[in-house]
């Protein structure tokens, strides 16, 4: 007994070494390298101070004021000012719009939407995964095994990229929607570099009956500072996760139209949204059990931060920066799908230089630079796909320019050429490659100038002066 009431007040250092100096070291790295997941951010102290709190001792199923447990007196006012800063962060109505801030995180929030709003084995279209969609919006291989739930509950016929643009094809999108009448018609992808014709998608949407929902995850950061086209114009639900170009810890959101529906021909008049009640269920009790309350404080303090007016010149700056690499990118002769970018990422088609994502990530690892994989379209393989995923958000939270990524362009040119030579003495195969970068001096050289560059920038969320490292 004496011991578990120790435990009780000991600090994490004392009372787990072993997590603890795991949790420096990501630190460490996180501080050190040259962060280019393009979901990936760095949130403020203020969401970690929030996310670290004893608001995740409390259960509280159901919703503000109506809630299965008691002792939700200040949960109550947490999830409620979480929700009025949701849609004042969207300049969103509270008239016609609703807001579910429950969701765990974004595939949560989309599932909850399909179960909410239709039913098992009705039809949906979403871009596809290598045209850039996300898993959850319906993917299958093209050997026809089923990989999300979406695709094991849903009929899903994904619309793609056109092959030699890149863009969406909107025709093609269209003409196949006429002939398969999805329910629902989904926007939104991970590795777009484009921004979406929503007017187009609302007409083709009203055309076969389906609803219309935006997955805005990549870009909601964007769409909350208008630096991107707003799908709250034309969409029936929007979901997001809020830990990409939102800033905010890892969580998800669903908004969903409510009140009367504007007049439509052939339907009655009073008509009114009846999203709200189905998707609220959906979320709980049908597919989660207790809301996180410590994400959910630490999102209304992120969407605080959203709304102040310094989230608009990040937003900018985060576009301004992925097209300064994006173009510093193409003039080293580099191939990007769609020739550049609208938003925070470009997609880098590594398929001319006779390159796999997979050994480019590799190297870019090795040299502490992070970014991901990514299928570009027409690849065969999605295990080793023809591209890798850039992204501006995070490194733009540490306050870098313009200049500064046309510098990580320089560092991503070097990590391609040590690549093409590896590749080129140890071959093509995996196995084989992997040799060449063991003590890897290019490689080495690469990351001492990674780390240089990286760490005379600003971390947000934490004091890097007081990391402890482990010298056991
Ligand atoms: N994992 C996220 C991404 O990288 O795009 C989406 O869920």
């Amino acid at each position: 007994m004496e011991k578990v009431s120790e435990w009780g007040n000991t600090c994490l250092e004392n009372a787990d070494e072993e997590i603890f100096y795991l949790i420096e070291n990501e630190k460490v790295r996180q501080y050190k390298g040259i962060e280019l997941i393009a979901s990936e951010n760095f949130t403020s102290q203020a969401v970690i101070e929030a996310l670290g709190s004893p608001l995740t001792n409390k259960y509280s199923e159901g919703m503000p004021g109506a809630r299965y447990y008691g002792g939700n007196e200040f949960i109550d006012q947490i999830e409620n000012l979480c929700r009025s800063r949701a849609l004042q962060a969207f300049r969103l109505d509270a008239e016609k719009w609703g807001v579910n801030v429950q969701p765990y995180s974004g595939s949560p929030a989309n599932f909850a939407v399909y179960t909410a709003l239709l039913q098992p084995h009705d039809r949906i279209m979403g871009l596809d995964l290598p045209s850039g969609g996300h898993l959850t919006h319906g993917y299958y291989t093209s050997g026809g095994k089923k990989i999300s739930a979406t695709s094991i509950y849903f009929e899903s016929l994904p619309y793609k990229v056109d092959a030699k643009t890149g863009f969406i094809d909107y025709d093609k999108l269209e003409e196949k929607a006429l002939d398969f009448r999805p329910r629902m018609l989904i926007s939104g992808g991970s590795a777009y570099p484009r921004d979406w014709d929503y007017a187009r998608l609302r007409n083709i949407a009203d055309k076969c009956g389906a609803l219309l929902m935006c997955d805005m995850a990549h870009i909601s950061g964007l769409v909350a500072s208008q630096e991107a086209a707003n799908p709250f114009e034309y969409c029936d639900v929007v979901t997001t996760t809020t830990h990409k170009s939102l800033r905010g810890p890892r969580a998800g959101m669903i908004f969903f139209r409510k009140g009367p529906k504007p007049p439509k021909k052939g339907q009655a008049e009073g008509t009114f949204y009846d999203y709200e009640d189905k998707i609220n269920f959906a979320v709980f009790p049908s597919l989660q059990g207790g809301p996180h309350n410590h994400q959910i404080a630490a999102l209304a303090v992120a969407l605080k931060q959203v709304s102040s007016p310094g989230f608009k010149a990040y937003a900018k700056q985060i576009r301004a920066n992925a097209v300064a690499l994006g173009n510093r990118l193409m003039k080293k002769g580099y191939k990007l799908v769609t020739d550049g970018t609208d938003n925070h990422l470009v997609l880098w088609d590594l398929r001319p230089l006779g390159l796999t994502g997979n050994k480019v990530e590799k190297v870019c690892e090795l040299a502490h630079i992070t970014l991901n994989k990514n299928a570009v379209f027409g690849d065969s393989s999605a295990l080793s796909p023809g591209g890798v995923r850039v992204g501006a958000p995070a490194m733009t939270s540490r306050g870098l320019k313009e200049a500064d990524f046309e510098r990580i362009a320089d560092f991503l040119g070097q990590a391609i050429d040590i690549t093409l030579a590896i590749q080129k003495e140890h071959g093509k195969l995996l196995r084989d490659f992997n040799k060449g970068l063991e003590n890897n001096k290019d490689i080495a050289s690469l990351r001492a100038s990674v780390e240089d560059f990286a760490s005379s920038f600003d971390m947000p969320g934490f004091d890097v002066t007081a990391i402890k490292v482990h010298h056991k």
